[in-house]
């Protein structure tokens, strides 16, 4: 009895283990978004010297792409790593990034995102607390077939999703959504001859195996966010509270130039290894692919502005920070 109440007085720091936390993820443990994560759980257990231990679940074992902002919020994970393109009418505002306006790579999209969503708070992240914004590097076909035309794009069953979807569409392509996990099969089956996204894939997901094309468009980005349930968050120390706030930009910034870098990586493997060929628009034939795109950012503003968000401005203020970052 007496020891009982012992324990029960004393205060819970001193009997408590370090803090535990779930953090899910859903590509598999090699991709970006993992390694990512992996470098952020690395970070802080050591800068919070222990007092943080956090548990990793990539490849979709505790929530799937397209659950993991509901899961956060829900608390079936403490964290959750989301790509925002996979719900496009979710993320409004942040997925502008998406729109064609000359983000030349990850480490610039990530710090114009991060700056944009600072700027706006948008609603859609109310119920979480957000921990780092990043892009992936400029999207670009990797496909089985060649495809150096419009022509030869026009009806191609192409993966893509979100603001990637559009551009697609505008070159004339058919264009299939679904979440990356479930590309690798797609394209062994057939439904898809190809996909648009950062490069990384030929090497990450052994793309290069099947798609031996690459035509060079290198627009756009896709956006992501790493979340954390409200509830969990308010229940961290206001030390380990700072050590996480610290590291939002710099993660944005390792995790662009690790994508950068390793993009670069993964098409000297497929080119040397795997005998992929780059195709490169002629300039006449750029400037067709560029003209279809025109209307996209217009129709956005358009949109946008009849839901009540400051469309203009935004594509304004990421043409400004483009600038800022390069
Ligand atoms: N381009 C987006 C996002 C993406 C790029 N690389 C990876 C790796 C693993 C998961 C998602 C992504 C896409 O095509 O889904």
């Amino acid at each position: 009895m007496a020891s009982f109440l012992l324990v029960g007085m004393m205060p819970s720091k001193a009997v408590a283990g370090p803090i535990k936390l779930k953090y899910a993820n859903f590509p598999p443990a090699p991709t970006f978004p993992c390694v990512q994560m992996e470098r952020w759980k690395k970070e802080v257990e050591k800068r919070t010297k222990g007092k943080v231990s956090i548990d990793t679940f990539p490849g979709g074992t505790l929530l799937k792409a397209k659950q993991m902002m509901d899961g956060v919020i829900a608390g079936v994970a403490d964290i959750g790593c989301l790509c925002m393109a996979y719900q496009p009418g979710r993320f409004l505002m942040t997925n502008a990034i998406s729109l064609p306006l000359g983000i030349p790579n990850a480490t610039v999209g990530s710090l114009v995102l991060w700056d944009l969503y600072e700027k706006y708070k948008p609603k859609a992240f109310s119920k979480v607390k957000v921990l780092t914004m990043f892009t992936t590097a400029p999207s670009n076909i990797m496909s089985k077939i060649p495809i150096r035309t419009l022509e030869d794009l026009k009806g191609v069953p192409i993966r893509a999703s979100g603001g990637a979807a559009q551009i697609l569409k505008a070159w004339g392509a058919n264009r299939v959504g679904m979440p990356m996990p479930q590309t690798p099969e797609a394209l062994q089956k057939g439904v898809v001859k190809g996909l648009f996204s950062s490069l990384e894939v030929m090497k990450d997901f052994k793309f290069a195996e099947l798609c031996k094309y690459v035509t060079m468009t290198q627009v756009p980005v896709y956006p992501f966010a790493v979340v954390m349930n409200m509830n969990s968050w308010n229940k961290l120390p206001k030390d380990v509270q700072k050590v996480m706030d610290d590291l939002r930009v710099e993660q944005a910034r390792w995790t662009g130039e690790y994508m950068d870098n390793h993009v670069k990586e993964a098409m000297a493997w497929s080119v040397k290894k795997q005998g992929v060929k780059v195709i490169t628009l002629s300039p006449e034939e750029q400037a067709r692919w560029n003209k279809l795109l025109e209307p996209i950012v217009y129709n956005w503003v358009q949109k946008m502005m009849g839901k009540g968000i400051p469309a203009q401005q935004i594509v304004t203020d990421i043409r400004t920070l483009i600038q800022k970052y390069q």
